[in-house]
């Protein structure tokens, strides 16, 4: 029996990713926590891989059959241990925010008090959100940034930690454009007794290639996702000491999963492998560089950042003082092919669905090859769009800008322009 092809079998679903890829191919992706997945990437997870149940871990499973997704995980451990120089790896959390679960629900007990970045300062939901799992299952308490200076405030840390003694206090941002300095939050956490996490989604791929400091070495749990700077496929990671990681393990599977997704552990493999060469390194030296010019650019157009400019991927704009909010800044870009986010700004007055900020990140761009020259030309594009939001003309203009850009520096070329 010959099986009919998606398109024949599911027009729909066919044409919904069909338009997805044209709109990937044709817009400037500029969401600091997207890019784009190598074509290795996404063929290691479209695969019969999918079919299999594993649950346990390589050579204790409790499914026959399993040999070859165990050659797998063991690839994705091991490479993961390599590229970040730690002793133990998780590999099956399907997300960051089941990561942190993980975590916490191994070395931490229900209503116990977790510290983490203010959410509104460029924090994570599950770094305590009262909205999330985390902020209804512990206590959470909350530190941010210093409204001078735009960078975290670790004498707040101190304060907050030493006020209310913290089972385990959280490093790590999503919006946060400075290093953030682990060292000094490992002292903090030791001098209060408790444990210390870090969460480096945003900053994997520039943890991997030590241009941010690591956190290994300094924290007791190190989670991320997969996708964002580090370019793999979506999913969750988790690293800590040897000591800690058969009772992690037991939290990942089975206390908060059931069976891995084999397919996609098989593209972390993958993944965990690209970033272990050299081109890798050379990739987010140009994210780092493309960041930072964006950054001078804008402010050079007269615009706010947050901290007065970055150390990494992404900037955020406080649009406090433009006559134009978050939100409509993101559908002005958006209309005109550059796909960004509203995002709060610290000390905000309008709320999460309005917000006074903008979030911009440099990965995706730079997986497609542009660079210094293009990223200047893309900051005056997106200047001449916040300056006018309302303005078709402008919208126009700059759409066919973009059009040239996204022709100039295609995206899975082999994938044909979409039907
Ligand atoms: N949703 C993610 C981001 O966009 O930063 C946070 O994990």
């Amino acid at each position: 029996m010959t099986e009919p092809t998606l398109k024949e079998m599911d027009p729909e679903v066919y044409g919904a990713i069909q338009a997805e890829l044209k709109r990937e191919q044709q817009s400037l992706v500029m969401i600091a926590s997207e890019n784009y997945a190598s074509r290795a990437v996404i063929e290691a997870q479209a695969n019969v891989m999918t079919n299999k149940y594993a649950e346990g871990y390589p050579g204790a499973r409790y499914y026959g059959g399993c040999e070859f997704v165990d050659k797998v995980e063991r690839l994705a451990r091991s490479r993961a241990n390599r590229l970040f120089d730690s002793e133990h790896a998780n590999v099956q959390p399907h997300s960051g925010s089941q990561a942190n679960m993980a975590v916490y629900l191994s070395f931490i007990e229900a209503g116990d008090t977790i510290m983490g970045m203010d959410l509104s300062h460029g924090g994570h939901l599950t770094h305590g959100s009262p909205v999330s799992f985390s902020g209804k299952l512990y206590k959470p308490v909350f530190y941010g940034l210093n409204p001078e200076t735009g960078r975290i405030d670790y004498d707040q840390v101190r304060h907050v930690a030493r006020k209310s003694r913290p089972k385990m206090i959280i490093a790590g941002a999503s919006a946060y454009p400075r290093r953030i300095d682990f060292s000094l939050f490992k002292e903090i956490a030791r001098e209060v007794d408790a444990y210390f996490m870090v969460d480096m989604a945003h900053i994997a791929g520039l943890v991997a290639t030590r241009l941010h400091p690591s956190p290994v070495g300094q924290a007791d749990f190190i989670t991320s996702t997969t996708h964002k700077t580090l370019r793999g496929p979506r999913g969750g990671l988790i690293l800590c000491s040897e000591e800690n990681g058969a009772k992690l393990d037991k939290s990942v599977f089975p206390g908060t999963q059931g069976g891995p997704l084999m397919h996609i552990v098989a593209a972390k493999a993958v993944a965990f492998e690209e970033a272990l060469r050299p081109d890798f390194a050379a990739y987010q030296k140009q994210v780092l560089l493309n960041a930072h010019v964006l950054a001078e650019e804008l402010m050079g157009h007269g615009y706010n950042l947050v901290s007065g400019g970055t150390d990494n991927h992404l900037i955020l704009i406080d649009l406090t003082e433009k006559r134009i909010t978050g939100l409509q800044a993101e559908q002005a870009l958006g209309a005109a092919g550059i796909v960004a986010n509203k995002n709060a700004v610290p000390f905000d007055k309008k709320g999460p669905k309005i917000t006074s900020g903008l979030r911009l990140g440099t990965p995706a761009l730079t997986t497609r090859g542009i660079k210094e020259k293009e990223i200047r030309q893309i900051a005056g594009l997106i200047n001449q769009i916040l300056s006018a939001p309302e303005s078709e003309v402008f919208s126009e203009r700059v759409g066919g800008m973009v059009s040239e850009i996204c022709e100039a520096f295609p995206i899975y070329p082999y994938l044909g322009a979409p039907d």
